[in-house]
């Protein structure tokens, strides 16, 4: 796939926090010490725990990220932030989109496509087959939830097409606009390109993210890959947070 670095690199290095780097041993330090030193009554900062470790109120958000502090502990992610595991997507959406908001390899990189706002963005997905003469197809399905407008990754695809063949003497036919590969005889690399443009999208001033697999059959139906893929949509404006579908938190 081709990785879009200069608008990833603002993804994924433009939204660290310093909080995920606290121990949870240092964190009751600070919250002690700082009692101690101003006497401070006020903790509408803080999640409320009983003494079972349970969430009083269920519909507190501590760092405001749209996941409820329960719901953070039931997941096991940071209330006090964000981004659990650094890796630039919030929890919220990590959650949201099926990913575990405490390992910074979910989602994968490499599965991963951002799109400008007012600009086009494509990837490339390959899968080997050992060819006996099947015929195989490429189709892209996107995968909810939707965002505020209803849209999926629907809303940003243009279109998909069969690119190349290797080596392309094992393949009789590459139809481009139909994403397929006739007759393929061998051990065979196929690669697949799925192309993205923002069009005519009114604009936003959060990232959001669109989930989808790209999936390969031959004619028979029998699946040969069925890759998830998740496209990020930024707006123009620099270190924009993510969106928040839900309020109050869920
Ligand atoms: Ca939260
Ligand atoms: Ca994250």
């Amino acid at each position: 796939m081709v990785w879009q670095r200069s608008v990833n690199q603002r993804v994924f290095d433009g939204h660290r926090t310093g909080g995920q780097a606290v121990t949870e041993r240092m964190r009751l330090s600070y919250l002690i010490l700082l009692s101690t030193q101003c006497g401070c009554t006020d903790s509408r900062a803080l999640p409320v725990v009983d003494g079972a470790g349970e969430i009083d109120n269920p519909l507190l958000d501590t760092d405001g990220d749209g996941l409820c502090d329960a719901t953070e502990q039931s997941y096991g992610s940071d209330p006090f932030s964000i981004d659990t595991d650094a890796d630039t997507v919030s929890d919220y959406t990590e959650v949201r989109l099926g990913f575990d908001p405490n390992q910074p390899a979910s989602p994968p990189r490499d599965t991963v496509l951002t799109l400008a706002e007012g600009s086009t963005a494509h990837t490339r997905i390959d899968v080997t087959v050992d060819g006996m003469g099947q015929t195989f197809t490429g189709a892209f399905e996107p995968i909810g939830p939707v965002d505020s407008l209803g849209r999926d990754a629907r809303g940003f695809y243009e279109r998909s097409v069969a690119l190349t063949a290797t080596p392309p003497d094992n393949v009789v036919a590459v139809i481009e606009a139909e994403e397929r590969f006739r007759i393929v005889l061998g051990t065979t690399r196929l690669v697949f390109e799925v192309r993205f443009a923002f069009g005519d999208n009114p604009v936003t001033s959060c990232i959001n993210g669109y989930g989808y697999f790209y999936t390969v059959r031959d004619q028979s139906g029998s699946i040969y890959l069925q890759d998830r893929r998740l496209l990020f949509v930024l707006p123009r404006e620099r270190d924009a947070p993510w969106c928040v579908l839900d309020s109050p938190c869920r």
